[in-house]
């Protein structure tokens, strides 16, 4: 018996040896695969880097894939090794195995560690991801005494989260077939006549950005990956988020899509953050300002033209029919 077991001792022995190499193919055929991941970092998890609540949700994202290639490599390497350790050999007897207390207690306590410790990061993880920060009191823009806005903060819904300091500066976002219009603040209460854009939003650096996000006809969804999360824009709903960009990615234009199936033409309307310095951004609404107030000047010399004739003959409308367009 004694020698039985030695003999089988000496095959493990030989075994174990000819399945180094299988074991170390497997774990390079991993680290291959694993590699690409850290060059490419978004590609496994969410782009970052734009702003501090997207750089959280790609840290809670990362710690988690982490914790997951830890399992993943762990359970399929014990696999591959039992595959290869007692696959059937002449005349081996499987060894019959009923259970075994000790270890199934020890992953069930295993496995809710690790539940455990994920629902912990991620509430450590939360707050950073949904409150807003504080604008930076010296490089952001003066939300106090801009010109822009004058002593902001927009607070008009009762989930709209503001910074600790309650101030941001709140642009509203409006989804419509198949563009984006975005209406910046101007500190009075009439909103017909705030400064508004399209496609493009600018924002100034280091300033906290709250946004209401709506639609006009149907359902859009808000979505400029590296200034974080993604949000429905649902007609009659407001949906609330945030986003800061740090004064050294002044200049960038961050990309972004309808993330929402919305018509034929959902391909096609994109969207684009562009952060500038906060005296450009106060340039760049005193621009807005003055080409609409210039619009609308030309737009009102030329309704005075076009209805200066049909105000001389007033007879014209009855043959000629309506003139005035059907409007939007
Ligand atoms: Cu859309």
């Amino acid at each position: 018996m004694n020698r039985l077991r030695s003999a089988l001792g000496q095959t493990t022995r030989n075994r174990s040896r000819r399945l180094a190499p299988w074991l170390a193919a497997t774990f390079a055929v991993a680290l291959a695969l694993g590699l690409p991941g850290v060059a490419a970092a978004d590609f496994w998890t969410p782009e970052s880097g734009g702003s501090p609540q997207a750089d959280a949700i790609d840290n809670l994202y990362k710690f988690t894939l982490v914790l997951a290639a830890v399992i993943f490599f762990g359970v399929e390497g014990a696999l591959f090794y039992s595959l290869y350790k007692f696959k059937a050999r002449k005349g081996a007897v499987a060894a019959q195995i009923r259970g075994n207390t000790r270890l199934e207690i020890a992953w069930t306590i295993g496995a809710a560690v690790i539940v455990l410790v994920l629902a912990v990061a991620t509430f450590i993880q939360l707050p950073a991801i949904r409150i807003p920060e504080n604008s930076n009191a010296t490089e952001g823009l003066d939300l106090a005494s801009s010109g822009v806005a004058p002593g902001v903060l927009v607070a008009s819904g009762p989930q709209q989260r503001l910074p600790p300091n309650g101030k941001s500066l709140n642009i509203k976002v409006n989804g419509q077939q198949y563009i984006w219009r975005y209406t910046y603040p101007d500190g009075d209460d009439n909103t017909l006549n705030n400064p508004f854009s399209y496609e493009e939003m600018v924002v100034p650096t280091e300033t906290t950005v709250t946004l209401e996000i709506q639609a006009q006809d149907v359902a859009h969804s808000w979505w400029i990956p590296k200034l974080g999360g993604k949000f429905d824009a649902i007609p009659g709903y407001t949906n609330y988020t945030w986003f800061k960009v740090p004064a050294a990615l002044e200049g960038t234009s961050f990309r972004g899509q309808c993330a929402e199936l919305c018509g034929r033409n959902h391909a096609n309307m994109t969207a684009r953050v562009r952060a500038v310095s906060p005296a450009d951004f106060e340039a760049y609404i005193a621009q807005r300002r003055q080409d609409t107030k210039a619009a609308d000047e030309a737009a009102a010399k030329q309704r005075k033209e076009v209805e200066a004739p049909a105000a001389e003959q007033p007879d014209a409308d009855k043959t000629s029919g309506p003139t005035a367009s059907p409007g939007p």
